[in-house]
Order: C-alpha cells, then sequence, then structure tokens
C-alpha cells in the first residue's frame, strides 16, 4: 500500500511511523488512522519493537475535524471504534511502542500517545484536551487510558478548563516518562526501543498485555494471574538460557543510574 499520512522505515530490529501530515499538524482523519494500522501490522510482522513520532512542527493535533464535522451520530460511533481497534492493536499488541513526542500532543494526538507504552517528551511538547471547546469528548480511548495515567482529576480540569501543560508537568503527572531537550525526543526513544528490542518477546508480551489487565483486577486475581505468567515467562527456554548466560557471567550486570556512577 502507498503512504500518505505516514512515513515508515525499519532500522534493524525497529519500526520507525512518522506521522506525516505536516501541513495538517497530523491531524488523523479515518483514513490515516487505517493506514497507522497497517503500518502496525507490517511492524509486527517484521520488527522487535516500534517508534511513533510526528514529522514536522507539532506531533499531533488529534481528530481531523474537517473531516469530524460531516459525520452522523452514528458513523462518529465507528470512527471512535475505530480509533480505539487501532490504538488497542498498539497498546496491547505484539510489539512495545515508543513515542517521541514534540510541539502539540492534544486531543486523539494524546490519545495516540497514551496508548504507547513509553513517552518522551522534547521541551518543546504541550499537552492538551480542547475537546470540551470544541463541543466533542474523548473518542481514541482517552478516557481510559489518559485518565489512569495522569488520573481522573487533573484529566478533567484539562477538559473543563482548556489547560495546556508542558512536558516538565506531563512528566511530574505520569503522562510522559521522559523530557529531554528540543530534538532529543526521537534518538531516545529509538535507544530505548532498542534496547526493549533485546529483551525476551515472551517477556515483552507479558509486560504490554498483562500489565494494563492485572491493574485492572483486583489485587487477589492480579497475584493469582501473576504466579502463571511469571512461571510460563520463566521456564521458556530463552529463559533457561539468559538465566545460564547470567550465572556464567557472560551477561552483563544491572548497571546503577547514570547520574550515581
Ligand atoms: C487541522 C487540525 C485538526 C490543525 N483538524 N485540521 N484538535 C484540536 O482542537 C487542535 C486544533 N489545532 C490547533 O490548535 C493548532 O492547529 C495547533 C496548536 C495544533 C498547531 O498550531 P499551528 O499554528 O502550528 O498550525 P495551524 O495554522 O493552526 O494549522 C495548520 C493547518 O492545519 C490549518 O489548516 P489550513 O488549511 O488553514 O492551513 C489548520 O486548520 C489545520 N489543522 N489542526 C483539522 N485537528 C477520537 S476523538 C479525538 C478528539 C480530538 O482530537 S479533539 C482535538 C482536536
Amino acid at each position: 500500500m502507498g503512504q500518505t499520512y505516514l512515513k515508515t522505515e525499519t532500522r534493524g530490529d525497529i519500526a520507525l511511523i512518522g506521522l506525516n501530515r505536516p501541513e495538517k499538524r497530523n491531524a488523523i482523519s479515518d483514513a490515516f488512522v487505517e493506514e497507522l494500522e497497517s503500518a502496525v501490522t507490517e511492524a509486527e510482522a517484521h520488527s522487535k519493537a516500534g517508534v511513533i513520532y510526528g514529522i514536522g512542527p507539532h506531533f499531533c493535533a488529534g481528530l481531523d475535524l474537517a473531516e469530524h464535522v460531516k459525520k452522523t451520530p452514528f458513523e462518529g460511533v465507528h470512527g471512535s471504534r475505530r480509533w480505539h481497534r487501532v490504538f488497542d492493536r498498539i497498546q496491547r499488541g505484539r510489539l512495545p511502542w515508543f513515542s517521541a513526542l514534540h510541539g502539540a500532543v492534544v486531543g486523539g494526538g494524546l490519545e495516540l500517545a497514551a496508548s504507547t507504552h513509553v513517552r518522551v517528551a522534547d521541551t518543546t511538547a504541550f499537552f492538551a484536551l480542547p475537546e470540551g471547546q470544541r463541543g466533542i469528548f474523548v473518542g481514541g480511548g482517552g478516557s481510559v487510558r489518559a485518565a489512569r495515567l495522569m488520573g481522573v482529576a487533573r484529566m478533567t480540569d484539562m477538559m473543563l478548563t482548556g489547560r495546556s501543560v508542558d512536558a516538565k508537568t506531563a512528566e511530574a503527572w505520569s503522562l510522559v516518562q521522559y523530557v529531554v531537550p528540543q530534538g532529543k525526543a526521537l534518538e531516545l526513544a529509538i535507544s530505548m526501543a532498542e534496547k526493549a528490542a533485546s529483551n525476551a518477546v515472551i517477556t515483552n508480551y507479558a509486560i504490554i498485555n498483562a500489565l494494563p489487565r492485572i491493574q485492572d483486577m483486583a489485587s487477589d486475581d492480579g497475584l493469582f494471574v501473576e504466579s502463571f505468567i511469571a512461571s510460563f515467562t520463566a521456564t521458556s527456554p530463552e529463559a533457561e538460557e539468559r538465566l545460564n548466560a547470567f550465572l556464567t557471567k557472560k551477561a552483563g550486570k544491572v548497571a546503577r543510574p547514570e547520574s550515581e556512577s
């Protein structure tokens, strides 16, 4: 399939997906989200981790409002469910996804970022949920994912007041895990994706699929499920090989944090 809204490439084990509609600030239309789904499917077939980033001055301006004004209510439901399907494929699929964020990360752009597993913002990034001003609601999973990341009180504030928050605040709110100088987010996201790609595939799968589900369970249920996943991963041939590599001093030790070394 030819690419209209994305620029994709493979670098070793890493799939890079660039949102590539800069003239519309990477606003996401129906065709755009479908192209994203195809790119994720392709990445799952050939890569071990992925990075999503924005091309142009912003990461993503969210829903394509020009397309949205023309929708009937039922088309809107289908549209939202399509976003859910694609973003769920990212969050609970086969690959760990890293996002590199700069400029506007707003509305559906924030929902897309929230479906990735590790978010790296540069200092130009700003975060907002302008749905209140537009007379709409989040429809790309934000009420579940973004609310769980930052807490429902902060999300309620953002949606009611139109508050825009900077990268440092987003980090303090757990909306992003890293803040780096301007222009450095993609580099860090790629280097972390490379690290994740070197993990055991089964462990990565368990991390991205089990952790969010266990979060939704009662503690006792979560602990029970954890035991099965722990045993299933630890008894895999790959785990045996990796454990023996450590015991025979062929695998690296855990490093101290850089600031303390
Ligand atoms: C768009 C969109 C869009 C820009 N849909 N066309 N999202 C929003 O409410 C955010 C709306 N956008 C903005 O506030 C600003 O565009 C930005 C802060 C992101 C960037 O500002 P700037 O000065 O760099 O760009 P610009 O001049 O505002 O926009 C450039 C063009 O992109 C312009 O079109 P042009 O034909 O006049 O050149 C804009 O109209 C166009 N554009 N954003 C369509 N979003 C699943 S539910 C999710 C719900 C939501 O995502 S709600 C939030 C929607």
